[in-house]
């Protein structure tokens, strides 16, 4: 296959309510959505970088710059065999995972549609259907925390992730356990401690969590590895796996038990399916991250946890927990029983609405040269 052109799109999506992060609060995702012309069909990619590089180094902006001056050069020199391969054009850019992960996304829409062939059975997974959790950031009080999580119960979802950090921890966990002692319930910190108020998270252990997600900054592997020592709640690492390597090294050294898998973060699908495969090889249970995707992204996220190593229930949410409206013809829908349909369409499985594309649309770049 060859890729002729691409165009770029950002849009700006409203948010259904505003996302808080411990830097502040968004209340339109922004994206940058990759239209690539291979041979005679149109693949999509999507990256998942944010505006500023509040959660990992990458911008919108930084992905743009990187993607029209350096990956899709390097993609368009010469017909490519398969998505992956183009992995060994961009080897010699360092970093960039979320645009790198972007281009291959366009590549895999594309193969797929170019095959007849769904993303899923392409990457190697047969589950039609997955079991998905949902992310509850920091609320106000304890009250609204409690409704908070009991709505999403009530919808189904299979178990619920609570944003933890300094101050707001142990307190939200136990109030959240007392009131729902059967929810499988994990936290994620976004490593917002330090090693020393990390000590605090210890008392976590008697509330039964499926896991606890990275306390410490990316860069601390050996204070996880400590710190996992002195736990019996397994860690997850999220922010600190950018690569393959970067998994193999966090299990080599006890850092973690389990894996976040986000596509975006770890350079593209390819690389995603060879962290599954290393963890599985180990016993060692993944989950897909989510970013805030529009229809595209969760779509990818949908098939890469259709692998038999996703055990545990992703951010992978509906919708409509994000978006009144969306790019995509098809929107997800959560089933009675906590679980979201894996599309079987060729590629990525749905299709971008130009109508919608264009009143989300802020800006356009085509790039052929
Ligand atoms: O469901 O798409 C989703 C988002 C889930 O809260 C969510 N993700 O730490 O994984 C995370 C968190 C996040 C994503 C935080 C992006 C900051 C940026």
């Amino acid at each position: 296959m060859y890729l002729k052109r691409v165009t770029l799109h950002i849009i700006a999506l409203p948010l259904v309510r505003p996302f808080r992060t411990a830097q502040g609060v968004l209340h339109t995702r922004r994206l940058l959505l990759l239209e690539a012309e291979v041979d005679d069909v149109i693949g999509w990619g999507e990256c998942a970088a944010f505006e500023t590089p509040f959660y990992t180094a990458e911008t919108i902006e930084t992905a743009r710059h990187v993607l029209r001056d350096f990956l899709i050069p390097a993609a368009r020199r010469a017909p490519l065999e398969h998505p992956a391969q183009v992995q060994t054009r961009f080897g010699w850019v360092r970093g960039h995972p979320m645009a790198k992960a972007a281009l291959e996304m366009a590549l895999w829409d594309a193969w797929g549609k170019l095959r007849g062939v769904s993303l899923a059975s392409m990457l190697g997974a047969a589950r039609k259907e997955v079991p998905v959790g949902v992310a509850v950031g920091v609320q106000e009080d304890l009250n609204t925390l409690l409704e908070t999580v009991g709505a999403y119960r009530a919808r189904g979802y299979r178990r619920v992730k609570l944003k933890i950090k300094p101050g707001w921890d142990v307190q939200p966990v136990a109030a959240v356990r007392r009131a729902f002692p059967h929810l499988p319930l994990q936290v994620d910190a976004n490593a917002a401690y330090t090693r020393e108020s990390a000590e605090g998270l210890l008392s976590l252990d008697e509330y039964g969590l499926l896991l606890i997600e990275q306390p410490l900054p990316e860069d601390d592997l050996p204070g996880h590895a400590r710190l996992q020592a002195r736990l019996q709640t397994p860690l997850c690492l999220d922010e600190s796996i950018t690569s393959p390597a970067q998994a193999r090294a966090a299990l080599e050294l006890g850092a973690c038990r389990v894996l976040n898998i986000k596509p975006g973060r770890v350079g593209g699908l390819s690389r995603a399916v060879e962290i599954h495969d290393l963890s599985r090889s180990r016993d060692v249970p993944v989950w897909c991250g989510g970013m805030l995707e529009s229809g595209l992204g969760r779509a990818a996220n949908l098939a890469l946890a259709a692998l038999p190593g996703f055990t545990l229930p992703g951010d992978i949410s509906a919708t409509e927990r994000y978006y009144r409206e969306d790019i995509t013809a098809e929107r997800f829908v959560l089933s009675a029983d906590g679980t979201l349909p894996v599309p079987a369409a060729p590629g990525l499985g749905v299709h971008v609405e130009r109508r919608l594309l264009q009143r989300f649309c802020m800006q356009h770049d085509m790039i052929d040269g």
